[in-house]
């Protein structure tokens, strides 16, 4: 009886040695988010792990880390240029200090809509700030996005800008949106994201700012009563990979990743958008107070910050933005 089972055994051993042939050739990468894996971010992130894995055959497997797993937005693209991980998506928060053409982007009521910015963004003005990165030990694979922020707080509805002074707000650690949010006449804060939640829970700050998409995927609402419709800002996001390890890829390998990226900036802004059109309602059912607002009085409260940013950037360079069609 034994000695008939041998042969069936061997060739089950043999079998499982050609199955995990494949196996032994696959290369595993770590991708890292400071959200939620139920958000624009982990649909984006998700997205792109499925489909390098499908381009490739499997022989390139991601593996997602979300919620700051493996550190906050800065501390990610850190690590990507050390090489500790390949991948992250991150909000422009930390990004001009790692590549400080970027800021422009930056600039508040800059873009008219998402229409406007993704096409500034997948044109040539964005393509080239792409290239920047390169030269930091990053390959940047697009632009994808956070959507227009709106403020939040825990003190007093805002309905102009006015209502917005001496409000201590934790703002991103990026320099134009802070310089910016002075000439609010608001307290800014800067932090990590993974800190914001427990930050406004202590009462440490008064509110923040983000897209409808992370309020709600960061369930803010449960830390903030009111919520004014500013739109003071795009948010831009960007696809990070490692140099070291996007330059080690195949050609036909690299144009997969490029092709999983353009996939998931897709499933992205598909998510931003249906985030913008149920967001509202969903907070209001939360018990979010909601300010509808007049954006045009809290940008024409930014003027002085505008001549400045004109001289900053050039008023050449952000008109270039502004009527990009
Ligand atoms: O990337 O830091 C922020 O407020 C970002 O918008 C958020 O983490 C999503």
């Amino acid at each position: 009886m034994k000695l008939t089972r041998l042969p069936i055994a061997l060739a089950l051993a043999g079998a499982a040695l050609l199955t995990s042939a494949p196996v032994a050739a696959q290369t595993q990468m770590k991708m890292n988010i400071s959200i939620g894996q139920n958000s624009h971010y982990g649909v984006a992130i998700d997205t792109f792990a499925r489909e390098v894995e499908k381009r490739t055959n499997g022989r390139y497997r991601i593996q997602n880390f979300y919620a700051g797993a493996m550190g906050a937005e800065r501390e990610s693209i850190e690590a990507i240029q050390l090489g500790t991980h390949e991948l992250t998506m991150s909000s422009s928060g930390p990004v001009p200090n790692f590549v400080p053409e970027t800021r422009i982007l930056d600039i508040p009521f800059l873009f008219r809509d998402k229409a406007h910015a993704r096409a500034v963004l997948d044109g040539p003005i964005g393509q080239d700030l792409l290239a920047k990165f390169e030269s930091k030990g990053i390959k940047a694979l697009g632009w994808a996005e956070n959507g227009f922020r709106h403020m939040t707080n825990s003190k007093r509805p805002v309905n102009t800008p006015d209502d917005l002074k001496g409000l201590k707000m934790r703002t991103m650690e990026n320099p134009v949106h802070i310089a910016a949010y002075k000439g609010f006449g608001i307290v800014p804060t800067p932090m990590a994201f993974t800190e914001v939640f427990t930050a406004l829970q202590q009462g440490t700050v008064d509110g923040q700012e983000n897209p409808l998409s992370v309020i709600t995927a960061a369930k803010l609402d449960q830390v903030q009563k009111h919520l004014s419709l500013t739109g003071h800002v795009y948010s831009p996001a960007v696809l990070l990979m490692s140099k070291a390890a996007f330059d080690k890829l195949s050609a036909d390998d690299k144009k997969h990743f490029m092709d999983a990226a353009a996939e998931a900036i897709k499933a992205n802004r598909a998510r931003v958008d249906e985030d913008d059109a149920k967001g509202v309602a969903d907070l209001r059912a939360k018990g979010m107070q909601v300010v509808e607002v007049d954006k045009s009085k809290f940008q024409a409260a930014l003027s002085p910050v505008f001549a400045e940013f004109n001289k900053q950037f050039g008023q050449a360079n952000i008109d270039r933005i502004r009527n990009f069609k």
